[in-house]
């Protein structure tokens, strides 16, 4: 079966993207990602990352187009990552240790997770 853990490059109406700092497992706590997680069996991509962001962020998202293709993982996983905007809701860390809404000109102000980092280059060059 297809290992899949989607993404979301949230992006606000000032154009800042929500960094999100993760708590756990000890050897990625600290670094910074784009909000998202696994899709469960037999769950839509689309469906996986509205849930991930209502978990993880108490927000509605508005899902559009995706940034590039398949991301590779550790283990074996691939990441798929969307552009989104939120539709309802103000973002909390619920299950994250910090979140930051980055400036195009703040995007390296946080130690992003290696696999996170080319992603973000690209929606910093769209
Ligand atoms: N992951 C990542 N970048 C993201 C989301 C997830 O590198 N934006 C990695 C971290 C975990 C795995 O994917 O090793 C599963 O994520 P989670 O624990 O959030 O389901």
């Amino acid at each position: 079966m297809e290992k899949v853990v989607v993404g979301a490059a949230i992006v606000d109406g000032a154009g800042r993207l929500l960094a999100a700092q993760r708590a756990d497992p000890p050897e990625l706590a600290g670094g910074w990602e784009l909000p998202g997680g696994k899709v469960d069996p037999g769950e839509s991509e689309h469906a996986a990352l509205v849930r991930e962001c209502q978990e993880e962020l108490g927000v509605l998202i508005e899902v559009g187009e995706q940034v590039g293709g398949d991301w590779a993982l550790a283990g074996g996983y691939v990441l798929r990552v969307w552009l989104a905007v939120i539709a309802e809701g103000r973002p909390e860390a619920r299950e994250h240790l910090d979140l930051r809404w980055l400036g195009a000109d703040e995007l390296d102000d946080v130690a992003w997770l290696p696999a996170d980092l080319p992603i973000v280059r690209a929606v910093q060059g769209r």
